[in-house]
């Protein structure tokens, strides 16, 4: 096996193409389109990525020009894709967004059959985490074939195995599966990540309504090591351990696309992580909360799921208050 180059982070998931319409209203008056791509672990790979870490993204694509788009999009990102594979059967996913002008974007997808819903366990290679610190895993991917679930799970057992930290962002997508199998198979991953990312209403999805600390108590007591609570415009609460730190959120005065915020806030988060470490020493989970925070804002500030998350040195910049000199 030809060796990888050192990686921080490895995710796994499904990127589609995106067809934004240039205009608001009902998509089925919008006669012009952009063309981007998007899938929440590319997402949080290309933030990760502009804030300096070494990223891995594995997937599956169609051999067609739309896997092309995706590839060279996140090769342009400093991503490493050389683990994805090019599927000759079954093709790479689109999905539409509409803007009505109120509330999050609607979201038309086209993905049943695409290569990433073929993904079995059989699929997954010792290389995939080969050199790798940490494993980030969605809740879409388990959503979007009869053995994608399985596939995660046995990725999640491997990482484990290779005493790698992992992640885990619930990011439920109603659209895909029934709720019942929704919350089972999301419950069922919690014991095998270290980090729990929900966001309040996935985390009432999950277990009905109960308080914030509440939530952190019992997602703690199935497994997880820590649990990231995001409360949308309040901010976000952290529970690692016996301590529980609450971050403020950054004001937003104009949204423009809320798609992605979630991932730019886990881009965020785990950045903190992996540059600090244990979660329950210092200020450490505060300090990862913050940046979380003040990506996941950002983002909503931007048309595209992911084209607004900063590099290095502008996230630096900013949160320390520090102005641009645009002329
Ligand atoms: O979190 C944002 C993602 O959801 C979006 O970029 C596309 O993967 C996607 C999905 O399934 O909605």
């Amino acid at each position: 096996m030809s060796s990888l180059r050192e990686t921080d982070v490895v995710t796994i998931g499904e990127s589609m193409v995106l067809l934004q319409p240039m205009n608001e209203g009902p998509l089925a008056y919008a006669p012009m389109f952009t063309r981007s791509i998007a899938g929440a672990e590319s997402n949080v790979s290309i933030g990760l990525s502009r804030l300096g870490f070494k990223v891995r993204w594995i997937s599956r694509l169609g051999a067609d020009p739309f896997g092309d788009v995706i590839l060279s999009t996140l090769a342009g990102e400093g991503i490493d894709v050389s683990q994805a594979v090019r599927d000759t059967q079954y093709p790479t996913a689109v999905y539409f967004k509409e803007f009505k002008g109120y509330g999050d974007p609607n979201v038309y997808y086209y993905r049943k059959g695409s290569a990433v819903s073929q993904l079995t366990p059989a699929h997954v290679e010792s290389s995939w985490l080969q050199g790798a610190k940490h494993l980030h895993v969605t809740g879409i991917t388990p959503a979007l074939g009869p053995e994608t679930a399985d596939t995660i799970r046995e990725l999640m057992v491997q990482a484990r195995k290779n005493g790698m930290t992992i992640s885990f962002d619930p990011n439920l997508r109603r659209k895909l599966w029934s709720e019942e199998e929704a919350r089972e198979t999301l419950l069922s991953l919690i014991p095998l990540c270290d980090i729990f990312l929900p966001g309040i209403e996935e985390a009432e999805f999950l277990v009905g309504e109960r308080t914030e600390d509440q939530y952190g108590a019992h997602f703690l007591e199935l497994g997880a090591k820590a649990v990231i609570l995001k409360l949308g415009e309040h901010g976000s609460i952290g529970y690692a351990g016996n301590r529980a730190v609450k971050a403020r959120p950054y004001p937003v005065t104009r949204i423009i696309d809320t798609v992605g915020a979630g991932d730019a806030f886990a881009a965020g988060f785990l950045s903190g992580f992996l540059e600090n470490g244990d979660l329950e020493q210092g200020d450490n989970l505060l300090r990862a909360l913050t940046r979380a925070n003040f990506m996941g804002s950002l983002a909503t500030q931007y048309k595209g799921d992911w084209e607004g998350l900063p590099k290095r040195d502008e996230l630096l910049r900013l949160l320390s208050g520090g102005k641009e000199v645009t002329r």
